[in-house]
């Protein structure tokens, strides 16, 4: 077995900036990840979750310090909503912000229209919201929300309006885990002075990065572990930053779902790429007395200087090994068949445009029919990698440049590589209206880099 180093020069190709001695010893006075703060829910009625969220500046500690800010509740990230599937959900959006805002809920098949998941909607300041929906059975996964403002979104997501929705079920798989559970917003950000720095002109076109790697809002945490398994469930909350995983050890791990959607098996892997807007699960397994870190990787990006690898969480394990059995099989799911699609399109990603047309509101890019099946072919004729995210309709990425993925999958987030093109099937079942594609890098939509998909 090589040495961590040797390791870490070998597959990032960058030599660590401080000494394994150094951050090991370190870890005394590491805090706890924290978990998330949450939104209470008044559930007396039965099958309905009653809710209120606030968007207002705010002194909220990041990273330890107290810092000027905008948040949710008062919290850096925001506060999660956990949400049961099947159940209404009635939340009212307080805005107590400068300027207009809303919420798009990213990841849930839910209405993209009335008071549900409809990015039309603008909530004024000192004004609220009701938004009020069902969440379907299927919905089950980690998901998030943050603000869908048009030409108003990458500031007030940079500065902290984004937080995670866990949406609760019973899998069969579940009763067999005995593991610890914990949901991981990854989100990075800059601070200059105590305020949340401000954007500069080059991040408009880079997207905008932020020095600091927090988990939960804090630097490189630990997790005290009391079961030998580990679930971590893994939200990319960034602007624009890729989180590209792996663990100290080498060891592998186990992916369990992407983006809200559980795969058929659990599929090892020794490292995982988050790109803005995703999820992920994961399992790892802890020996005792092997602490584990989560290592973040820089994914080599054009114009940025790459953020050296270090270790952004570690895993001390149990004092004792528990059981671990993992499930052969999670969620049978219904394959996309490309012989049933019925149309065939071309997306084309390019700078801060969509098939070389900036966002309209007075123009439908795309109509398709409800219960199609479509095949689209989203390609990227620039010259960086642009994460492509639909609302509403997870997809099956089917290849890209006519490589299958290595295991069948859903996504409503997909990294396309410059000059890369991806095959993605939707098929439009569930819910009919508007609404949007578009690239997750918060700035490049905010300048037009979306487009509007209606189903009817
Ligand atoms: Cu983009």
């Amino acid at each position: 077995m090589i040495s961590r180093r040797r390791f870490l020069q070998a597959a990032g190709g960058i030599a660590l900036p401080f000494a394994d001695v150094g951050w090991r010893a370190a870890l005394g006075s590491s805090p706890e990840l924290p978990s998330p703060a949450e939104v209470s829910f008044d559930r007396s009625e039965p099958g309905l979750a009653r809710g209120v969220i606030t968007a207002a500046p705010a002194r909220a500690q990041v990273d330890g310090r107290w810092v000027s800010t905008l948040a949710y509740d008062g919290v850096f990230p925001g506060p999660l909503l956990r949400i049961r599937e099947g159940e209404t959900v009635q939340l009212q959006l307080r805005n107590r912000l400068p300027h207009k805002t809303n919420l798009h809920f990213h990841g849930l098949s839910i209405t993209p229209g009335g008071r549900g998941d409809n990015v039309w909607i603008e909530v004024p300041p000192g004004e609220s919201f009701d938004y009020e929906f069902t969440v379907p059975k299927g919905n089950a996964g980690l998901h998030w929300y943050h603000p869908h403002i048009h030409g108003d979104s990458a500031v007030p997501m940079f500065r902290g309006l984004a937080g995670p929705i866990l949406v609760e079920a019973d899998h069969d798989f579940e009763h067999e885990l005995d593991c610890d559970d914990r949901i991981c917003v990854l989100k990075d950000v800059g601070i200059d002075g105590d305020a949340v720095a401000e954007h500069r002109t080059s991040d408009w076109y880079f997207g905008k990065e932020g020095n600091l790697l927090l988990v939960n809002g804090v630097r490189r945490p630990v997790i005290r572990a009391t079961r030998s398994l580990m679930r971590l469930r893994l939200l990319n909350a960034s602007n624009a930053r890729y989180w590209r995983l792996k663990l100290s050890t080498e060891q592998p791990f186990h992916v369990i779902a992407h983006d809200g959607c559980l795969l058929d098996a659990p599929r090892e892997a020794d490292e995982l790429i988050l790109v803005p807007g995703s999820r992920a699960e994961i399992l790892v397994m802890l020996e005792p007395g092997a602490p584990v870190d989560l290592l973040y990787l820089p994914t080599p990006r054009r114009g940025l200087v790459a953020t050296p690898v270090q270790p952004i969480l570690t895993l001390e394990p149990p004092p004792s090994a528990t059981r671990v059995v993992l499930p052969s099989q999670l969620e049978s799911w219904t394959r996309f068949d490309p012989g049933r699609a019925t149309v065939e399109r071309d997306v084309i990603l390019s700078i801060y445009n969509i098939c070389g047309r900036f966002l309209s509101f007075d123009r439908v890019d795309i109509e398709a029919r409800a219960g199609a099946r479509e095949i689209w072919n989203i390609r990227n004729v620039d010259v960086m990698d642009h994460p492509f995210h639909l609302h509403t309709w997870h997809y099956e990425v089917l290849d890209v440049d006519g490589r299958a993925p290595p295991y069948p999958i859903r996504h409503d987030m997909f990294n396309v590589r410059e000059g890369e093109t991806v095959r993605i099937g939707v098929h439009f079942v569930q819910h009919t209206g508007r609404t949007f594609y578009h690239c997750h890098f918060a700035e490049h939509s905010d300048q037009g880099m979306m487009a509007i998909l209606q189903v009817a």
